[in-house]
């Protein structure tokens, strides 16, 4: 999927893992596309004059900019900066372009890179230098066209995970020290790591309201004749959604892809072959196999065979296990003697024989039957590992126990900051037995506020926060996260 480069926090993507982000654009292009909104490309330079025009939030942020300082050696009249993100660098133009309320919505998406110099861990698709995505900004009328969008966008990121990653999410809105600070609410999903016991947040679409119209002078007039500001949104979907799914699915032999997302859906393997078997036999046993890939691919089935002679079956079983190809197919002498195929499934490794006559039937159901194991077999392992909790007691215990932990919170940052702290380990505790590095030892965080709310939730003026004096205003999700 992924070849490391020589400098830290960049990685090659390999056509087997940009196939999987082929398949996301394209569901979520086409989702997009029959919104309203409409591709294009900015330019990756901004200058440095742009770029603080927005100072406040960029302030946190600018120890993450790359800059350009240089052409061969001759140093530049003026830096660039390369683009963290594209507020700054599109915002100028939305204000020339937005003159009356006729030219809005404008709904502009665009695919690339982006980056932001970390100094963080780097760790493949999860945090990198440089990564791809796709960054959505928007601009309305009224606030009411931003709010349904907010929420439109989110819910095609909750279907990138869950219908193609088969990724478990919570859905739901980012507390104030969570959110984009530049915007005026952030709505996230969210995902788990079962191994880490760690969460990681997938996707977020903000309404940035009309902080940035403010900033960059986007005005139309209303029917009062009076010059109102724009209400705006951004939302952003990164190359991340491949390693969350690799850490979901992965297991000891390797990746395991949901088959929606697969490159190859179906490989077949031809099988039993010895030192015996004829000449004529081996042809007509790849010439088998090739024939029910084009039988399978006419059914939309993305099949592949394996019939290369230099290697053993079992060599291929390994290598396609490794790549996680969803089924195996073997075919054997004895199989097409009795008109059968063996398939292995990867994901639970059972097994099956399936009749040739009715290969493309089974298959197609058997594909959509392992797109939906896979993502009930994540959600219960999400769910075995998501605690509601009422009060502190056993809340820093459930969270070194690898879980994330729904509770009453009074959504004050204070009473954020406080819990952050009072849940991170100590050296002190953490020196001696508890050897395990993948067991996390920072502060818990909101998650999010979900908002699908449980249904004995907060009574108002009565539930209390779970980790202050003051009265609880929702269910909160807290965890240690990436
Ligand atoms: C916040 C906000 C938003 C569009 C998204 O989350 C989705 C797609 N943008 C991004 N953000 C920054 O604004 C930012 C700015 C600088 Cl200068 C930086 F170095 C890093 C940043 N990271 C996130």
């Amino acid at each position: 999927m992924l070849d490391y480069y020589d400098i830290s926090g960049c990685y090659i993507i390999r056509p087997w893992a940009f196939k999987i982000w082929k398949a996301i654009q394209r569901f979520f292009g086409d989702a997009i596309e029959d919104l309203g909104v409409d591709d294009c490309y900015f330019p990756m330079f901004v200058s440095s004059k742009v770029l603080e025009r927005e100072k406040d939030h960029i302030e946190g942020f600018s120890p993450e900019v790359a800059w350009v300082t240089k052409a061969g050696q001759s140093d530049l009249a003026e830096p660039v900066a390369i683009r963290p993100t594209s507020e700054t660098v599109m915002y100028p133009y939305f204000a020339s372009w937005i003159r009356s309320h006729r030219d809005l919505p404008l709904r502009l998406n665009q695919w690339c890179n982006v980056v932001r110099w970390e100094f963080k861990h780097p760790q493949p698709f999860i945090r990198t230098r440089e990564f791809l995505w796709q960054e959505g900004h928007t601009a309305f009328a009224t606030k009411e066209e931003a709010d349904t969008e907010v929420l439109q966008i989110l819910d095609l990121y909750r279907q990138v995970y869950e219908d193609f990653l088969a990724v478990p999410v919570v859905p739901g809105k980012k507390s104030e020290r969570e959110k984009f600070a530049g915007g005026l609410y952030t709505t996230t999903v969210e995902g788990f790591v079962p191994t880490t016991g760690r969460a990681i947040q997938g996707g977020t679409s903000h309404c940035l309201g009309q902080n940035f119209s403010k900033m960059f002078d986007i005005l139309i007039e209303n029917e009062a004749k009076e010059r109102v500001h724009v209400w705006q949104n951004s939302w952003g979907l990164s190359t991340r959604t491949i390693g969350v799914m690799v850490m979901i699915h992965g297991d000891d032999k390797g990746l395991v892809l949901p088959p929606r997302v697969a490159a190859v859906q179906v490989v077949i393997i031809p099988v039993g072959i010895t030192a015996k078997t004829s000449q004529e036999d081996r042809k007509a046993l790849a010439a088998k196999a090739d024939e029910l890939v084009k039988d399978l691919r006419k059914a939309g089935i993305r099949a592949n065979s394996d019939t290369r002679e230099n290697y053993t079956p079992g060599w291929k079983y390994n290598h396609w296990e490794l790549k996680g190809v969803p089924v195996r197919l073997e075919i054997g002498p004895k199989d097409l003697a009795k008109n059968s195929t063996r398939a292995v499934i990867r994901h639970d490794s059972s097994s099956q024989d399936i009749p040739l006559a009715t290969l493309t039937s089974t298959l197609s159901t058997l594909l959509e039957t392992i797109q939906a194991a896979m993502f009930t077999k994540a959600r219960a392992e999400r769910d075995a590992h998501l605690i509601r909790l009422e009060t502190w007691d056993k809340f820093v215990e459930t969270l070194n126990n690898r879980c994330i932990i729904l509770v009453p919170w009074c959504e004050r940052e204070a009473c954020e900051e406080s819990v952050k702290e009072r849940s991170a380990r100590t050296a002190a505790e953490q020196s001696g037995e508890d050897e395990d590095e993948k067991a996390p030892s920072m502060g818990a965080k909101t998650l999010c506020i979900p908002f699908k709310q449980p249904e004995d939730g907060v009574k108002h003026g009565v539930t209390k926060c779970f980790a202050c004096e003051e009265l609880a205003k929702s269910y909160t999700l807290f965890g240690r996260s990436y």
